[in-house]
């Protein structure tokens, strides 16, 4: 097989993993169509892939994981730095030697009877000053696919690179799909990701968590970016300016539905329009003006299926129809289509359920999709794209947006007093968690910046890494900072709160602010809106004055609970915890007394 580069790290690497892993096949992919289309026939042929109805769902198809490989593992996912305090309380820790020599002992012949495939792709537009390159090896057809569409592929990544030794390992292996031998491992220091024994998404796609935020966000520290589990989305207000906000929400929080929201009926009228820049991940770096700027890595959106359908995500679901890869959804066998929960109201009675069994929508007891079922979708199918989207030097930020799921407690909007004070309240977020991760559902965890699953390096470092980053540039130029939950429920366990499009009611009140234009009541926790300046035009029936006063209130006894928790938090990190943070605890400690 003739090799596509002659960058030695590169060729070195790749002999010394196939020694390993013995493939009997090695295939390089260059992303031409001919080759992802052979790829796709040949994991039809094996039942890896099933493809669905050509008129109805175009170039998609359908895939299932085994049934104990369902979502990331944060138990099994480790960080090798050589010391276990460079990796922080927050992660779970391996000494490198060990974490090489149990992986690569998992990984050990594990090819044989398969084909190694090498991806050269390129996280964020290839040739982009924000970009970075890696190549992954894999044995999964899945992967490749899916990393087609996740990341830019192919042959020019090669052609980018030459020489540099500046890219990412990935080597990642099937092995036997055994969860107890399941590990991610990453090594920041040598700039590589082993995964063995999984085959689910953010385990696998090693462009994604793995680089584009383990090992990215520890790169970013030594070289003074920084890399987000952010969404970025363009407002574009009636004037035709276009405003861009950067919001970081843990996994299946809300990020993908704010990316693409479409603006309520009565901001239509007036022109209003929402861009959608990226779903999941953010890398930012300070441009030539002195502003923080922002690009999406990735090229695809790797989407939570539950929950999407025409009513709460429009454009996430057209971004489904053609060209897509589904994971873990209901397969319809009358239409040869798929189905996942809140779709609509009409599950298929003749269909397979995401475990492979026969299911019938009209009696079923038991969800036919998994809750962390996903669909893996090309972002230039996605009806409002930003025309920034490809921009090789991003879009500049006028805001940073925290949230999480916060039944009680988080107001629906604060902003940060300043951008320490918004550092401390990224750095003191939490969030009931999810079915995006193995594990329980609905228990409030503490979520930094939404990265406790996915910085490469100790937190502390990390908040102080964006104490510096704000010092780096200009106070009238930083973005603002703000804190959104839209998930406050009532006594009867009901959001109180519409979301999705809604939400563009609060972004439009976070860009007045950014802009000078709206007042702001000052609170023990930070500026809050005033109840008339969150436009109610057109949901007045759903949200009444009292609910609003109700998801505006700061009630000083549940902060002094919550700032009693973020101490706790806190003390983990000893005496790393950054001064400024310090302070900003203190303050808030005093003022909810
Ligand atoms: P990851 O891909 O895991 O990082 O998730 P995400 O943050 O992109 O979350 P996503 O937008 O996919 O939403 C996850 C779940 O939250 C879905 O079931 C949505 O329907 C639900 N959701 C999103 N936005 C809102 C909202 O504003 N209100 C309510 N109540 N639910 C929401
Ligand atoms: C998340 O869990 O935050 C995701 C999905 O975006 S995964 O790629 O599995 O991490
Ligand atoms: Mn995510």
């Amino acid at each position: 097989m003739t090799e596509r580069t002659k960058n030695p790290t590169v060729l070195a690497w790749l002999k010394e993993m196939t020694d390993l892993v013995q493939p009997d096949a090695v295939v390089w992919i260059d992303g031409s169509e001919t080759q992802l289309e052979a790829l796709r026939k040949e994991a039809c042929a094996s039942g890896e892939l099933h493809k669905l109805n050509e008129d109805l769902l175009p170039g998609c198809y359908l895939h299932r994981t085994a049934l104990n490989d369902v979502a990331r593992v944060e138990h099994r996912t480790f960080i090798c730095t050589p010391t276990k305090e460079m990796a922080g309380p927050t992660n779970n820790w391996m000494a490198p030697e060990e974490g090489y020599a149990l992986l690569k002992g998992i990984a050990k012949g594990s090819y044989k009877g398969r084909t190694a495939y090498i991806i050269p792709y390129s996280m964020g537009p290839v040739g982009s000053p924000f970009s970075k390159v890696g190549v992954e090896l894999t044995d999964s057809i899945y992967v490749v696919l899916n990393m087609a569409i996740m990341a830019r592929v192919g042959q020019a990544v090669f052609d980018t690179l030459g020489d540099s030794d500046d890219w990412v390992r990935g080597l990642h292996c099937r092995c036997g799909i055994e969860e107890e031998k399941r590990y991610i491992c990453h090594f920041p220091q040598d700039n590589t990701i082993i995964s063995v024994n999984s085959g689910y998404g953010g385990n696998v796609l090693l462009g994604k968590k793995c680089f584009a935020l383990r090992i990215a966000s520890y790169q970013g520290w030594k070289e003074q970016w920084m890399a987000e589990h952010m969404l970025i989305l363009g407002i574009e207000k009636p004037n035709g300016e276009v405003k861009y906000i950067c919001a970081a929400f843990p996994s299946a929080c809300g990020k993908t539905n704010l990316a693409m929201l479409i603006p309520p009926e009565s901001y239509r009228k007036k022109g209003y329009k929402v861009w959608c820049v990226g779903d999941d991940i953010s890398w930012i770096r300070k441009g030539a003006d002195g502003r923080l700027y922002a690009i999406n890595p990735e090229n695809g959106f790797f989407g939570v299926a539950p929950g999407t359908n025409a009513k709460s995500n429009f454009n996430a679901l057209e971004s489904t129809r053609k060209g897509t890869i589904f994971t873990n959804v209901v397969l319809d066998k009358t239409g040869n289509t798929v189905w996942w929960e809140s779709l609509d109201k009409n599950p298929p009675t003749d269909a397979i359920d995401w475990k492979g069994n026969p299911w019938n929508g009209a009696e079923a007891t038991a969800p036919g999709a998994h809750p962390n079922s996903r669909f893996t979708a090309p972002a230039q199918n996605c009806p409002c794209i930003s025309p920034e989207f490809e921009n090789p030097q991003g879009v500049p930020i006028s805001a940073f947006v925290f949230g999480g799921r916060r039944a009680k407690l988080a107001p629906l909007v604060y902003q940060a007093k300043s951008w320490n004070h918004g550092v401390f309240v990224g750095s003191s977020m939490a969030s009931e968690t999810t079915a995006a991760a193995a594990g329980a559902v609905g228990v409030v965890r503490r979520d930094p910046m939404a990265m406790i699953p996915f910085c490469g390096y100790d937190m502390a470092d990390y908040w102080q890494h964006w104490i510096d980053m704000g010092a780096s540039v200009d106070a009238d130029k930083a973005p603002k900072v703000f804190h959104v939950n839209w998930f406050r429920k009532d006594d009867e366990g009901s959001f109180m709160w519409p979301g999705f499009g809604d939400n563009l009611r609060v972004l439009d009140w976070i860009i007045d602010r950014c802009e000078g234009k709206a007042e702001a009541v000052e609170t023990p926790i930070g500026y809050l809106p005033k109840a008339e300046d969150i436009d109610l035009e057109g949901i007045e029936d759903e949200v009444s004055a009292d609910t609003l006063a109700t998801i505006l209130d700061v009630d000083p006894a549940l902060w002094r609970t919550e700032a009693a928790g973020i101490a706790e938090f806190y003390a983990k990190f000893g005496d790393k915890v950054p001064v400024e943070l310090q302070e900003c605890l203190a303050t808030l400690k005093a003022n909810v007394g």
